[in-house]
């Protein structure tokens, strides 16, 4: 396991590289080119622009989170090919760079979905946070609109401005995309993305839909242990793999953590690990890390990815504002450090306990 951080780039976000190298044991970041356009390659020469600002800082990059996959291909256009072909040099400029581990997401129309930015806890921390109802009280067309108040200034990710204003054309590009045709659609991509991930030995990490069930009736397919399992099967590569996100399977009750992770031993590529707190099983809010603060086992979870040799990077989620930060929801630095710290912590103690049997 490594532990990392998530950057979102000089700019964009309001945590430094300098400050992410004083979290102890964090050596990596998960970066992307925030600017990038869905569907356009990404250039060689932004790549090495990106990785020497990093490596200047004394971190390196330990995966791409995300290079987002257009609606193109997630519809299955007709000129997905050339999109795909995009995807495919975006990919070889990577390998190329030394980069082996790239997250994306095959959520139609919206990234994650939180009804509130900034609940407040007891403590006097904000939270991000969903209730089924909020969502079924607001249209989809104003769901922008309502979080974009308590953003801070910043863009979150997968809620960029220029999406959102086409979001009812978005709505209608998917209208005909059901459960099957967004899977295949899926497989369709694996399949020519394979060839270059062998290549250049590129583990590719689906990010689960959040939460974990349809919203607003869009398909999502992501969401149980049961469609990860079909869909290594589908493309049975070791390169087809998964992020095991805690805080969007954990969103669905009937998702048991540990199992999954069980079951997907060896394709976990990337782990996100977080924590939620449960008000009810459609009203979840987001916690620290600690076990005690929200309904996870953390150490079971950490555990179970011990047991299963995951080896590639984790990284602390969504956390808490706290301390007065002022930064992207969820993204700030404070809540996050003191998760990377946490977390370690789990992953030293079960360690050493293993060894010392
Ligand atoms: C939200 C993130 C997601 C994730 C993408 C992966 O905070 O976990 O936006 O990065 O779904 O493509």
């Amino acid at each position: 396991m490594e532990m990392t951080f998530r950057w979102f780039g000089t700019g964009f976000d309001s945590v430094s590289l300098k400050q992410i190298r004083q979290i102890p044991g964090v050596e990596g970041v998960i970066t992307t080119l925030y600017d990038s356009v869905p569907g356009e390659a990404w250039e060689a020469d932004k790549i090495a622009a990106l990785k020497s600002e990093v490596e200047a800082s004394g971190l390196k990059i330990s995966g791409i989170e995300s290079v987002n996959v257009c609606d193109e291909i997630k519809v299955g256009t007709p000129d997905r090919d050339r999109y795909i072909d995009n995807y495919i040099k975006t990919l070889t400029n990577l390998g190329e760079a030394g980069i082996h581990m790239v997250c994306y997401n095959f959520m139609p129309v919206f990234d994650w979905t939180r009804t509130e930015l900034a609940r407040k806890r007891k403590d006097g921390s904000t939270v991000m946070a969903y209730t089924q109802e909020a969502i079924d009280a607001i249209d989809p067309t104003k769901i922008f609109d309502s979080l974009n108040a308590d953003c801070n200034g910043y863009i979150l990710p997968g809620w960029e401005p220029e999406r959102m204003a086409k979001v009812k054309a978005l709505f209608e590009m998917y209208s005909d995309v059901d459960e099957k045709k967004l899977f295949d659609n899926l497989v369709y991509f694996l399949k020519a993305i394979m060839p270059v991930c062998d290549k250049y030995d590129i583990n590719m990490a689906i990010h689960p839909d959040d939460p974990a069930w349809s919203v607003y009736g869009l398909s999502r397919i992501i969401t149980s242990k049961e469609q990860l399992l079909k869909l290594v099967q589908a493309v049975d590569n070791p390169h087809n793999g998964i992020t095991f996100c805690t805080g969007s399977y954990g969103t669905n009750l009937n998702n048991d953590l540990v199992e999954t992770i069980y079951a997907l031993k060896g394709r976990i590529h990337f782990a996100h690990v977080r924590n939620l707190k449960f008000n009810s099983p459609t009203d979840f809010e987001e916690a620290a890390h600690l076990s005690s603060d929200g309904d996870f086992d953390m150490y079971a979870i950490v555990k179970a990815l011990y047991d299963t040799g995951f080896d590639g990077p984790m990284r602390p989620d969504h956390g808490r504002m706290i301390w007065d930060e002022v930064a992207m929801p969820g993204y700030g630095l404070y809540d996050r450090a003191l998760g990377a710290v946490y977390l370690q912590g789990l992953w030293e103690a079960i360690d050493k306990s293993a060894k010392n049997k």
